[in-house]
């Protein structure tokens, strides 16, 4: 489990081929008193090389095969540091799959709540101690999801590659899933 000893590791900026175990951070503030919670959620979702959804995975969805965990979970935003994380290892990610998708989106509970309304939302996306994007969900405004990273695995290629994808949805939690893999 030691990931500081990965074989896979390319030193050399801008290859992000061999991405290997990449780490999803998601921080934001808590509501404020009285107000229903702000509860985030990260959310990834696998495609095969048909561009059908394999699986998806959130805080009661696992991945089958374990390479990609929910590792925190948060239902306030409360407390210091990153409140959801996800991992994503792969290199042990099977062929069929060439697309993971990842997104964040805002539980809706009492009426709409967008990333406009949350506090010092924020997701960076690491691999190792290398920071490989970090975005402010506060620029999405009015919007209550957004994909925040894209990986793929191009055809013939054996290395996964990071594409930097930041977009907002107006979508909930039922139907966030079904849309934010298109392009
Ligand atoms: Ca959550």
């Amino acid at each position: 489990m030691s990931e500081s000893s990965s074989g896979t590791d390319v030193s050399g900026g801008g290859l992000n081929k061999g991405l290997g175990t990449v780490e999803v951070r998601l921080r934001w503030d808590p509501s404020p008193m009285g107000e229903p919670d702000n509860d985030l959620d990260l959310v990834a979702a696998v495609y095969d090389a048909d561009g059908g959804t394999a699986y998806l995975v959130h805080f009661d969805s696992r991945s089958p095969d374990g390479t990609i965990t929910l590792t925190r979970d948060s239902h306030t935003g409360q407390g210091f540091g990153t409140d959801e994380a996800m991992k994503l290892e792969f290199d042990r990610m099977a062929e069929a799959y060439t697309r993971v998708v990842v997104g964040v989106v805002i539980q809706q509970n009492d009426g709409r709540k967008p990333f406009g309304a949350v506090q010092n939302a924020e997701v960076a996306i690491f691999r190792g101690y290398d920071e490989l994007a970090v975005h402010d969900l506060g620029t999405l405004g009015g919007n209550t999801a957004a994909t925040v990273a894209e990986f793929v695995r191009p055809e013939g290629e054996s290395g996964w590659e990071f594409r930097h994808r930041l977009r907002g949805f107006d979508a909930g939690p039922d139907d966030f899933p079904g849309v934010m893999g298109k392009v």
